[in-house]
């Protein structure tokens, strides 16, 4: 069988002495943490798009990227090059799952019965190769963005021919990832948003939107696709307002088309900071309301203000979104994905397996210190310290419902000398900083 990436074998954790590039210093999968391994905790996942589809292309310049399949040129013969090459790097990496879009593996054709040929095909590889290396599909999605048929939208396109086009597609894509025992089945909003107000009927977009996921969740009943269903929300690119800007709007539409027992969250890091807020309060707002299904590991660049898709190297990070995590109790059947692209100028296959294995580590770091921080619950502590005055007196009676504005009213007007406690915040970083360091 082809080698397609002789110069790397195995990937293995060394620990933390060792200099050599080719390992992992922090990436144990054996290692237990907290009481579970952290191959366990982490389920790390290859996105295809960018590891075997991306090649660097960008709005200045076309791709830079050397790949061992620049010889082909059959579409065919390119997709199964990929396949078989995506499973070896995998099985090098240690990577046991993988998340596709339907575009990534097969070539479209010139129709939709040619796409599904050819995605059939080499779903049939993927199988085998499944099979032999047990590695597994964490989640499969169908993307409704790239095609010119997409420039209004999918599910939100002012026209209904391509509104039925997507739905085959999704179908397909869901029967492909069912018959693969895919865990999830993820909604990328891609173009679904506006441009301009001036030609949008927002209403229509929002109920055909929601018309659509509820259609997907009764197609996945009727085929007895017991994946967990995931939206992942995104502000902007490619549209200037995506209706799934972050997980407060998601929630919100969730909850008034009534789709909310149905469907959890995929928060991707960049989309949180394009969103303007932090990876941590996406994960958090997402764990408190019970919906946080899996995470997109990536990290943008706070200098730019697009989606960078950069691998994830930020340590202060990571322990954050790894202390969320564990307060979730975990993500299975979600996981960690590394939708995350080499820079334009990283155009070697090698820098492939640098930045898998530099974004692996950040996580495997991060994971250690947030349990430490789990286990000394010194945040917790001072967190519940300062909730304190709800357990008692007035408090107690307003978490439990009570009083009303009469009652308090009256304790107010003989408790109005008021004192507060410091919210210690520089205090807290520094122990923070305690914990990244000492790990
Ligand atoms: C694009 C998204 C996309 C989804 C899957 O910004 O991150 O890649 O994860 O369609
Ligand atoms: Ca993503
Ligand atoms: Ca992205």
């Amino acid at each position: 069988m082809a080698v397609y990436f002789p110069e790397v074998d195995k990937v293995k954790f060394e620990g933390r002495t060792s200099t050599n590039p080719l390992a992992f210093r922090y990436y144990d999968p054996e290692q237990v943490v907290g009481g579970k391994t952290m191959e366990e905790h982490l389920r790390f996942s290859m996105a295809y798009w960018h590891t075997l589809v991306g090649d660097g292309t960008d709005m200045f310049g076309t791709g830079s990227a050397v790949r061992p399949w620049d010889n082909l040129s059959d579409p065919m013969d390119i997709a199964k090059a990929k396949a078989y090459a995506a499973f070896e790097f995998m099985e090098k990496m240690q990577i046991p799952y993988f998340c596709f879009h339907d575009v990534d593996i097969a070539p479209e054709g010139d129709s939709l019965k040619e796409f599904f040929n050819n995605l059939d095909e080499i779903v049939a590889i993927f199988k085998e190769l499944m099979a032999q290396t047990g590695i597994k599909l964490l989640w499969g999605t169908s993307n409704l963005f790239s095609h010119p048929r997409f420039m209004h939208g999918a599910s939100t396109s002012p026209n209904a021919d391509v509104f039925a086009y997507s739905a085959a597609r999704v179908k397909k894509a869901m029967e492909l990832t069912k018959e693969l025992g895919g865990e999830n089945y993820v909604f990328w909003g891609g173009r679904e948003g506006y441009e301009t107000l001036l030609n949008t009927n927002m209403g229509l977009e929002l109920d055909n939107l929601a018309r659509f996921l509820r259609m997907s969740k009764e197609y996945a009943k009727e085929i007895d696709f017991n994946g967990q269903f995931l939206i992942e929300p995104k502000p902007k690119e490619p549209t200037k307002h995506q209706y799934d800007f972050d997980v407060a709007t998601v929630l919100g539409f969730l909850n008034s088309y009534g789709l909310e027992k149905d469907f959890k969250i995929n928060i991707e890091a960049n989309h949180a900071t394009l969103a303007g807020h932090t990876f941590q309060h996406e994960l958090r707002l997402a764990r408190v309301n019970g919906i946080l299904g899996s995470v997109d590991a990536n990290q943008g660049d706070e200098l730019l203000g697009w989606d960078t898709d950069q691998f994830p190297t930020n340590i202060y990070t990571t322990a954050l979104a790894m202390y969320e995590i564990l307060l979730n109790g975990g993500l299975t059947p979600g996981g960690l994905n590394f939708d995350a692209k080499v820079r334009r100028g990283s155009h070697e296959a090698i820098d492939l397996f640098y930045a898998h294995i530099a974004g692996m580590d950040a996580f495997a770091q991060g994971l250690v210190i947030a349990q430490r921080m789990i286990d000394s619950g010194e945040l917790e502590k001072f967190v519940d310290e300062r909730y304190k005055s709800y357990t008692t007196g007035i408090g107690q009676k307003i978490v439990n419902n009570e009083v009303g504005l009469k009652e308090l009213s009256e304790y107010a007007m003989e408790n109005d000398q008021i004192t507060n406690s410091s919210g210690r915040q520089e205090y807290l970083e520094a122990v923070l900083n305690r914990y990244l360091l000492e790990s």
